[in-house]
């Protein structure tokens, strides 16, 4: 069987990873439908060789659709989503827009790929930073058990959309040529400061909140809950972007509830886990970076340590490439977890 697929926000960041991705996948698609805002509507993208028009998306556009993945911005899934599910589309949506909403799964296969089957036409994909932290701890949480996560991330500036990697290209080459530095996008479209993001650390990502956690810290740590089912969990989380285009990279700091483990069960763990992948060996300084887990669909641990003075207390290095496990890989991920258990 076939499926009619509409990809909402197609030239974005993630969207033209969709692309790739459905292609790469051979997902089975009947009929494609490129969708987008009126900006970008006419435009051409390809897809398996042959040329598409993006069309604004409207109510309408998702007639006959079968499975919709959303990646176009919050306000877009807002108006749209429901749109989509009332022609009987099922919505995979990338945005925050409904992540936290009761009834409607967020979802890692690797974690909890069961939630799926509950869905109400609506299944969110997690964010970026959030998906290789939970895909990366389930192993231990399943084995071992979990009291808290204490993260702190290094996200690459893909993560803030097209416009942020070319501010960093633009920077990097002001800076190299000795020239005034001018910010306009990160750490945040729209917010009131810009600082440079070449030669530079940001720890801002998304807009403040009344508790002086950013949203995204905030995702990481009410996502996780969620998608581990531990709504009391303890999870604290710093993040930070840093000036470089693919992938983002975690240091997680993990307690663990049985005594003695050691870092060797814990490599065996993410040796035996799916869509992981250990790469950790001190004695020839093997560990994953941002450059060498970009382009791949996996997420990367290494630098497993025992803390020296928590018996129950692990630190890893997490990295993953976050337009595609992040984003788009996850997302068509679950599209077809959704049709290999007959769950549409
Ligand atoms: C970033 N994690 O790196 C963000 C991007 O909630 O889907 C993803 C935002 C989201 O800026």
């Amino acid at each position: 069987k076939r499926y009619n697929v509409a990809v909402v926000g197609a030239t974005g960041a993630v969207g033209q990873k969709m692309l790739e991705t459905l292609e790469n996948r051979d997902f089975p698609i009947e009929q494609l439908k490129l969708l987008s805002s009126s900006r970008s509507a006419g435009l051409k993208m390809t897809y398996k060789g042959d040329e598409y028009v993006l069309e604004e998306a409207t109510p309408e556009s998702f007639d006959g659709v079968d499975i919709a993945l959303f990646s176009a911005g919050g306000s877009i899934s807002k108006k749209l989503a429901p749109e989509a599910v009332k022609r009987g589309a099922v919505v995979i949506d990338n945005t925050s827009a409904f992540r936290m909403a009761e009834g409607v799964p967020l979802v890692v296969p690797e974690v909890n790929e069961g939630d799926i089957e509950h869905h109400q036409g609506i299944i969110a994909n997690p964010n970026c930073s959030t998906i290789q932290m939970v895909a990366a701890l389930e192993p231990v949480r399943k084995a071992l058990g979990m009291k808290r996560v204490i993260v702190s991330t290094y996200q690459a500036v893909s993560g803030a959309g097209n416009e942020a990697a070319d501010e960093l290209r633009d920077q990097s080459q002001s800076f190299l040529n000795g020239e005034d530095l001018e910010a306009n996008i990160l750490p945040v479209k729209g917010d009131e400061k810009h600082y440079p993001i070449a030669f530079n650390a940001l720890p801002q990502i998304d807009v403040f909140q009344e508790n002086g956690y950013t949203f995204e810290e905030m995702k990481m740590i009410n996502e996780t809950k969620k998608i581990m089912h531990s709504p009391d969990l303890p999870v604290a989380a710093t993040c930070v972007r840093l000036p470089f285009f693919t992938s983002h990279a975690e240091s997680v700091y993990v307690e663990v509830e049985k005594e003695g483990v050691t870092v060797e069960e814990i490599k065996e763990l993410m040796n035996n886990a799916p869509g992981i992948v250990l790469e950790d060996d001190p004695s020839t300084q093997t560990y994953p970076t941002p450059l060498s887990a970009a382009e791949k669909k996996d997420v990367f641990v290494g630098r497993i340590r025992k803390d020296l003075d928590e018996d129950k207390g692990f630190h890893l290095w997490v990295v993953s490439d976050n337009l595609l496990k992040g984003a788009a890989w996850n997302s068509v991920q679950i599209a077809e977890r959704l049709i290999a258990n007959k769950w549409l």
